[in-house]
């Protein structure tokens, strides 16, 4: 088999092997500037644009990728030769893979380069949605305080170089500031990141920035900008070097770096679309007028799943996340995790059966042939855990309800920040706050409650006596007799 580089020159030799962009990309207007072109964009929104633009009549919704961090040189570098072009891979269920090259990035900007060709793009009229995806980190958010953290050097950065800014707050200031002396329209800003009710938390956020920098550019924002809440939803593993082998051996795809994901992809969306929106809803996306239940179901239901299988998995000396969902003892502890303690706190959630919900993830958790990477779903837990697992905590707290499988997961969050792992190997910690963490690790080993200490993280949880306790006694119990006997003992005493 003759390989091809993928780039729009050789696209069309491509065909017979996998499905193209059925539309002619060069005709395709900017109408999205998404912000963190990472898998995870590439899986989901960049995958539902491409399958409308399949409709030819359609040709206003090309989306600019921006790179925004120096980190990201290496996917703005593979677009760029790419044409744009990427192989997403679908790991159906039965293992077989499904190809097909997306073409819906049409432009892509690395904003370290060059801010003001960045700036101007999200400034351009054509352009009506800066959708991100900036990880849960990104939004700038101190769970201590509740509110905007300035003391973040790079938003400290920003303030004294509003011109060539590094952080998404300071790019969205001067967009907004162009749009507004030119007397252009608005637009919509759609958080695209796993955070509840991201449109609130990202329009919070950018507000508490603006009114620190130009106050008179917040009303302007409030009259002009919108911020609708979105539930996003499919598990994008890190691309393995063998899936990239794999796909040039099998069809001669020379893809530097495509997408791998599962087959499951949901995308629920409150129709707050200032300047108007593609129409998602025809290619599967779901448009609401409410989202915030269907996010709080799947973040404290799937993502905090992932940490449960992720922590507990890591400790214990497995590295990817289906080994530890097909551990028996390990799944019968995230379902009563779920039935015990998350499905009481979800309230109403109509239309939706919890009970098939639940079944669903167990399924998709298991899938043996994603092989997410544990380092992946344990990297950033400081910022996973505050919007994953603690609002359980907090909810049932407040219910008197039960807290024991969600104290012994942050127990052995706590052990898991030593960096070593039962069988003695060492951990890959990555995550900003990895010195803290550590450091926090190594006093519990005196005195377990001295993680709880990390206010930005843990919040007022350390207050909560009877947290303490059950934490405390969890951390014990695994430090004496590991976590699978521990996870044992728990669901048979229920
Ligand atoms: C994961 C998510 O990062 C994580 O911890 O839980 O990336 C997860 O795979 C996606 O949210 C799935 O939609």
């Amino acid at each position: 088999m003759t390989d091809y580089k993928l780039n729009n020159l050789n696209l069309s030799k491509l065909e017979k092997q996998v499905s193209i962009p059925k539309y002619n990309r060069s005709n395709i207007k900017t109408g999205i500037v998404h912000v963190g072109i990472g898998g995870f964009h590439r899986a989901h929104q960049a995958y539902y644009t491409d399958k409308l633009l399949s409709d030819e009549s359609i040709k206003d919704w090309g989306i600019c990728g921006v790179a925004l961090l120096d980190f990201d040189t290496k996917i703005y570098n593979v677009l760029k030769e790419q044409d744009g072009l990427y192989t997403l891979v679908v790991k159906e269920l039965d293992g077989t893979l499904t190809k097909s090259i997306i073409g819906a990035i049409t432009e892509y900007m690395f904003a370290p380069e060059n801010p003001m060709q960045v700036i101007e793009k999200m400034a351009s009229p054509e352009v009506k949605i800066i959708s991100l995806t900036i990880t849960e980190g990104g939004y700038n958010y101190n769970e201590a305080t509740k509110t905007f953290n300035f003391e973040n050097p790079l938003i400290q950065h920003d303030l004294k170089n509003p011109q060539a800014p590094k952080t998404i707050f300071g790019y969205l200031t001067q967009a907004f500031k162009l749009r507004k002396e030119r007397g252009l329209l608005g637009c919509t800003v759609q958080s695209c990141d796993n955070v509840q009710g991201n449109g609130h938390v990202a329009k919070e956020m950018i507000l508490s920035y603006v009114k620190a920098v130009e106050p008179e550019l917040v009303s302007w924002i409030e009259a002009n900008v919108s911020f609708p809440n979105s539930m996003v939803d499919r598990i994008t593993p890190a691309t393995s070097p063998s899936d990239i082998t794999g796909l040039l051996e099998t069809s001669g795809i020379d893809d530097v770096w495509p997408v791998v994901c599962e087959p499951f992809h949901q995308w629920v969306i409150e129709d707050d679309f200032i300047a108007g929106r593609p129409a998602w809803e025809t290619v599967g996306a779901q448009f609401v007028k409410d989202v915030v239940p269907y996010e709080k179901m799947k973040l404290s239901l799937l993502n905090a799943g992932h940490s449960v299988l992720g922590i507990l998995g890591a400790l214990i000396g497995y590295s990817t996340i289906d080994e530890a969902a097909n551990n028996p003892e390990i799944s019968a502890f995230l379902k009563s995790f779920m039935d015990k303690e998350v499905t009481p706190i979800l309230g109403n959630l109509e239309g939706v059966n919890l009970e098939k919900y639940k079944e669903s993830l167990l399924q998709r958790f298991g899938n043996i042939y994603i092989k997410d990477q544990i380092d992946r779903i344990c990297s950033e837990s400081s910022a996973k855990f505050p919007i994953f697992v603690l609002p359980t905590v907090n909810a049932q707290l407040k219910q008197n309800g039960p807290i024991e499988y969600a104290a012994f997961v942050v127990a052995a969050w706590a052990i898991y920040s030593l960096g070593v792992n039962e069988t003695g190997d060492e951990l890959v910690v990555k995550d900003a706050m990895k010195t803290i963490l550590n450091e926090k690790a190594i006093a519990s080993k005196e005195n377990p409650k001295a993680f709880l200490e990390i206010e930005s993280v843990f919040g007022k949880i350390k207050d909560s006596a009877e947290f303490v306790d059950i934490y405390t006694n969890s951390y014990n119990n695994i430090v004496e007799h590991g976590v699978e006997k521990c996870v044992m003992e728990m669901y048979n005493k229920d």
